[in-house]
């Protein structure tokens, strides 16, 4: 029997790896049906939110953006999504991009459905209107090769106009990839491992981890990863952008 006392989950001061094993549910207001864990929040230092949702069929997702947008990505699963009077079956690899204050719901689950979310409150910027809903979805043949290396890849997935503050991105490692240096920067990172496993670098500590993990960089804290084992490592991570540093 596998001894309770242990996790591969840590939080510190400047990031947090966060496994499965530890997660305890939230209720949240209009989610309804479903289990919602929340990963990363402002109360470990953040300054995102990224929530996982489990639906059952009757799930549902109602509500209305407020001073955060909201990205929502299907890992797992089907379910029907209306936002800005449009109306799609989200299947995984599928996401919708919920600008603040627009309505949003999403229902009609199929049982086990996976919906990711990435939360930032929202900074307006002066000449730049405010994103409209997006929708779309995870395609590899459409992501760069990232720095002249051929073993990685990144995808993103929001437009890079300066209406957006934030980014997010899917980052693909080959066997054998790794990044190319260690980052050192002020952007801040919230992801979620979706295949594959890795060694992962944060302000000088080791951890393996694999898909289903969720990691929290906050500003500053140093980075760099290697892809491990058999089949490609890759994440799916958040990036705040594009505003003046204060
Ligand atoms: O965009 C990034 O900063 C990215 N290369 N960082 C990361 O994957 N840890
Ligand atoms: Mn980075």
């Amino acid at each position: 029997m596998e001894i309770s006392a242990l996790t591969r989950s840590v939080v510190r001061r400047n990031h947090a790896v966060i496994a499965p094993d530890g997660y305890i549910n939230s209720t949240v207001p209009g989610w309804t049906d479903c289990t919602v864990n929340v990963l990363i929040n402002e109360q470990m230092g953040a300054r995102l939110c990224q929530t996982l949702v489990t639906l059952t069929e009757a799930g549902k997702l109602a509500g209305m953006t407020q001073a955060s947008q909201i990205f929502f990505y299907v890992v797992a699963g089907a379910v029907e999504a209306a936002a800005d009077s449009s109306n799609k079956t989200l299947t995984a690899g599928q996401f919708v991009y919920v600008p603040v204050g627009q309505p949003y719901q999403f229902k009609n689950a199929t049982a086990g459905t996976q919906i990711l979310t990435f939360h930032k409150v929202y900074e307006p910027l002066d000449g730049h209107p405010v994103p409209p809903v997006l929708w779309g979805e995870k395609d590899d043949s459409k992501a760069p090769v990232y720095l002249n290396d051929a073993a990685l890849r990144i995808q993103e997935l929001l437009p890079n106009g300066l209406g957006f503050d934030m980014a997010v991105n899917i980052f693909t490692y080959d066997r054998g990839g790794h990044l190319p240096m260690v980052e050192t920067h002020i952007m801040e990172h919230g992801l979620l491992y979706l295949q594959g496993q890795a060694i992962y670098m944060l302000d000088q500590q080791w951890y393996p981890v694999k898909k289903g993990d969720s990691i929290w960089m906050a500003p500053y804290c140093q980075q760099w990863a290697t892809a491990m084992g058999q089949e490609p490592s890759v994440y799916i991570y958040y990036k705040n952008v594009n505003r003046f540093p204060t």
